[in-house]
């Protein structure tokens, strides 16, 4: 998985409003409404100021990403949840969180991503909610996916959650990845999925796209009208696919922490089991 840097995401807290009217111009929803709209809850029956966010900086693997917590910080205070960065990492500032009260505790290594609800001792993931975002995003900026074709690029963790949940919505799906192979894993999996060898020719040939791969992606392959869903990190993007596409819906990180903290709150107020809001672990692969 891509680690983000603090060059990725330094702009992040300041342009938040600025994501809110994006998202408004493309689907119609600021980022609070739409997060609740992937996890199909009605916005009214949740009122974010009574779920307070605890932020623990971890140091493991890579170490703390400058940015990183307050980044997290601005796209849960813009859905108006209270929320506070630990003042240690790690352990301690997992105590810290639980002895303020938290009752979701935001955490991440190199690995994962979780967003912990200290009611009901489950927790929601970055994967599973960065892909059901952006799917979700896809949908409401195309109007329907039923009977649509579909290319995902990138068959790692989170282009595996798209493609599962964007046959859910009634796709047939091609998915591509520099390794073949790992294509080929989920067109063996599962039906009405597609492995496409050629990268190139995959995103010649199709009009709407989940990019959830790091690589970056050549304008002139991209068909005049595409609509484009991209959680992948960096950037991929050129002036001229920029210029062929509709729509390209991407941002590096609050998308996907929204559809966590709405998860993570749906895990108590709504009963929602906790296997729905993770990812498939890969050694069930
Ligand atoms: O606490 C910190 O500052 C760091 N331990 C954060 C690490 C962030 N993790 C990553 O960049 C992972 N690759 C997962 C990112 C998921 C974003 N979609």
């Amino acid at each position: 998985m891509t680690r983000l840097t603090e060059e990725m995401i330094k702009n992040v807290p300041s342009k938040m409003s600025d994501l809110d009217r994006e998202l408004e111009r493309i689907i119609g929803m600021d980022m609070k409404e739409f997060a609740c709209h992937a996890m199909n809850v009605d916005l009214k029956r949740i009122n974010f100021s009574d779920h307070k966010a605890a932020i623990v900086p971890v140091t493991s693997g890579g170490g703390v990403i400058g940015g990183f917590s307050l980044s997290v910080e601005a796209a849960l205070r813009t859905m108006g949840m209270s929320s506070f960065i630990t003042s240690s990492c790690d352990v301690a500032g997992i105590s810290e969180a639980f002895s303020s009260g938290a009752d979701i505790i935001f955490m991440a290594d190199d690995e994962r991503f979780i967003a912990l609800n200290t009611r009901t001792r489950s927790f929601s993931d970055n994967i599973w909610s960065t892909a059901k975002g952006y799917v979700t995003a896809l949908r409401l900026a195309e109007g329907s996916l039923v009977g649509k074709r579909v290319l995902v690029v990138g068959a790692g963790r989170v282009g595996t959650e798209a493609v599962k949940m964007l046959k859910k919505e009634g796709a047939s799906v091609d998915v591509t990845d520099i390794i073949p192979h790992k294509a080929e894993v989920l067109e063996a999996r599962y039906d009405n999925v597609n492995a496409v060898t050629d990268v190139s020719l995959a995103i010649r040939s199709n009009r709407l796209i989940l990019n959830a791969s790091p690589g970056s992606i050549p304008g002139s392959l991209i068909q005049k009208g595409a609509v484009i869903s991209s959680p992948g990190v960096p950037y991929a993007f050129d002036k001229e696919g920029e210029k062929n596409a509709k729509v390209i819906i991407h941002d590096v990180l609050s998308l996907g922490v929204a559809v966590m903290a709405v998860a993570s709150i749906s895990l108590s107020l709504f009963d929602v089991p906790a296997s729905e809001v993770v990812a498939e672990r890969p050694e069930t692969k």
